[in-house]
């Protein structure tokens, strides 16, 4: 029998369901969903627990005339079902496939392409005011979740779009969760609102019962309603978004439709910013989603009967490194504390956070804030590790350098997921990171070639009374693991290999920035066996660079290669280029690193290929330099 879903093939079409066949929609979308995101991995908690709420939106708007932001863009799932784009569910986060959050260029549904957490309330913010500027007529909708209210730009705008006299729609999805549990007052504000909620039965009788009362029960309810007292907070939740001049409806139930279309129709009518908070449950529909919603928050392809992810990678990750070394570092220095903007199990630093929670701090999706909370924390005399991915310390480059770098305070930035990441595409691949960290003063940047070298620079970033950056990648380093590691010491490289007396012959210096060791290696056995000497050395410092070594390798070799996963533009190579420039070195120079421009979503090795920096590639080119 042909489902309900299968009439569903444009924007707008689940508007000729009727109201009887709303339920059965839901579940035949949470089943497509549940076979296409096992067999294809990504986002599903947060999506199992949207559809009703996506459905609601659907049918109160009308796309692509209305605005509807996702703030992250991770739980849009449901959407993109819903304006035509099931079929891309077959090739989700693949290559040239569909992407795993809302992209202005797939669908003229997504009014705004987002990634990044606490966005959407800023976004739709402006859209209301160009739309003022423009006399449209189009709604304009914000949904964000109850972690993504816990970062600050969420703050800022809240505190600007209450003097709003236009209507902008907030919809607050609460699921009570954060990836892991949200954190923080606003968490605590809004618990608070849901087990008052409780009582909803009781206060709503005693209003009514004083209600009835002639004259002075009626008299009695107003003046409580009008008065700024706690027991206002007991008749009218959500007060802090109406003190800020933000209408607050809610709580209301996240899987019931008609409450939530109610509840837009109202708020539709209001010359002003609304807020309505629904409550909803992160995996909703599926058991093992619904018990461990952290786990299926992000998953790799998993058998759907068990919830068992079906390859999970062998080897130590450079992750898993970082987190046992952190429990190392805890245990010899009770200085160092944990920091992370709410992501303790994606950085590992779950194990620290479980041996020594006084030292672990997550301070919700906040990393400007996390950075500068750290820059106090190594003023009060502490060693703060701050854990987080690159592409979300972006957020804090400010914070970095004028909060930490400035007043060279020992702060450890453990910088996770540096370089191509892979499936969740442009919002989140680390390829900034050497661009924006190693120009700032005081700064020291390392990079490690295998998971062996991370443990060594991180016990080395620990005896620091100054600020280090390390960055590594996504994955494991199995390739490298077994090389030497020789003792860290200040600023220096590593020599791996050495071309050796190469007079008859031409020589190549590969000078490879932390995983791209591996890669160097490939390309000394390709040009070896050519008669071309190679030597290989390990940069370990973006910053400084190791000048005098970078210097003997130009004078002892025809060409310089140098390999990053970075953005060419203010990478490690253009610091080495700059280098040969102001020392007048003549040497060939080759600059293997990624072209300028956002990387897409696909595997890691995939784009890796695609964007030069595989051997082919890079031997191609320095075959034609020699
Ligand atoms: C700036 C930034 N930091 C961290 C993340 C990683 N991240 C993605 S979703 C998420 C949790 C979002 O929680 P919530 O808004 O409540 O949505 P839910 O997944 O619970 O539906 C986090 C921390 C991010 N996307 N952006």
């Amino acid at each position: 029998m042909a489902g309900i879903l299968d009439r569903i093939n444009q924007p707008n079409d689940i508007k000729e369901v009727s109201p009887a066949q709303y339920n059965r929609l839901a579940k035949e979308i949470r089943h497509f969903l549940l076979h296409r995101v096992s067999e294809h991995g990504g986002h599903l908690a947060s999506n199992l627990g949207a559809v009703e709420l996506t459905m609601a939106l659907h049918l109160f708007l009308d796309f692509p005339k209305d605005k509807l932001i996702w703030d992250v863009g991770h739980q849009a799932y449901v959407h993109k079902i819903l304006t035509g784009r099931k079929e891309g569910f077959y090739s989700l986060r693949e290559y040239e496939g569909m992407s795993g959050f809302p992209k202005r260029k797939e669908s003229e549904c997504d009014a705004f392409d987002t990634g990044h957490s606490s966005t959407s309330i800023s976004v739709a913010n402006g859209l209301v005011s160009a739309r003022e500027l423009s006399g449209g007529d189009e709604k304009i909708v914000a949904v964000i979740g109850d972690g993504a209210l816990s970062g600050g730009m969420a703050m800022e705008a809240l505190n600007n779009v209450g003097k709003l006299d236009s209507n902008l729609i907030i919809v607050l999805n609460d699921n009570n969760m954060s990836i892991s549990e949200n954190v923080g007052g606003m968490a605590n504000y809004l618990a608070k609102i849901r087990s008052n909620a409780a009582y909803t039965g009781f206060k709503g009788g005693l209003e009514e019962a004083l209600n009835k009362l002639p004259e002075v029960g009626t008299k009695i309810v107003r003046r409580l309603k009008q008065s700024k007292d706690s027991l206002k907070h007991f008749f009218i939740r959500g007060m802090y978004f109406e003190d800020l001049g933000i209408t607050y409806i809610g709580p209301i139930d996240g899987h019931d439709i008609e409450q939530m279309r109610r509840a837009l129709e109202t708020a539709a009518k209001m010359p002003k910013a609304v807020l309505i908070h629904v409550v909803t449950k992160k995996g909703k529909g599926y058991e093992p989603a619904e018990t461990d919603p952290g786990k299926f928050h992000g998953v790799e392809p998993f058998a759907l009967k068990t919830g068992e992810v079906l390859r999970p990678s062998t080897g130590v990750s450079y992750t898993k490194m970082f987190s046992d070394t952190m429990l190392e570092l805890g245990e010899e220095n009770k200085k160092i504390v944990g920091v992370t903007a709410a992501m303790p199990t994606g950085t590992g630093l779950m194990a620290f956070a479980k041996r020594y929670p006084e030292r672990f701090f997550d301070v919700g999706i906040a990393e400007e804030h996390a950075v500068t909370f750290a820059a106090g924390m190594a003023a009060g005399g502490y060693h703060p590790v701050v854990a987080v991915y690159s592409t979300f310390l972006q957020r804090a480059y400010d914070q970095i350098l004028h909060d930490v770098c400035i007043g060279n305070l020992p702060v450890t930035f453990a910088v996770d997921r540096a370089g191509i990441v892979g499936r969740d595409g442009e919002t989140h691949q680390g390829v900034f990171d050497l661009s924006y960290l190693a120009h700032i003063p005081n700064l020291t940047v390392m990079a490690p070639k295998s998971t062996v070298e991370l443990r060594d620079m991180m016990h080395y970033a620990a005896s620091c009374n100054f600020p280090v950056a390390i960055r590594y990648p996504r994955g494991t380093s199995e390739d490298t693991d077994g090389l030497s590691v020789e003792e860290i010491r200040y600023g220096e490289a590593e020599v791996l290999e050495s071309a050796g007396n190469h007079i008859a012959g031409k020589a190549v210096a590969l000078v490879a920035v932390g995983n791209t060791v591996a890669l160097a290696y490939k390309l000394k056995a390709r040009l070896e066996a050519e008669g071309i000497s190679v030597s290989i050395v390990n940069a370990r410092f973006v910053a400084p660079i190791d000048e005098s070594t970078l210097l003997s390798m130009a004078k002892n070799h025809d060409v310089v290669v140098t390999l990053e996963e970075n953005v060419a533009r203010g990478g490690y190579g253009e610091r080495v280029s700059a280098l040969f420039m102001e020392e007048n070195v003549n040497v060939r120079h080759i600059a293997g690193a990624i072209s300028n421009q956002f990387i897409e979503h696909g595997g890691q090795q995939t784009l890796r290929d695609l964007y030069g920096l595989n051997e082919d590639e890079l031997y191609q080119r320095i075959r034609e330099v020699l």
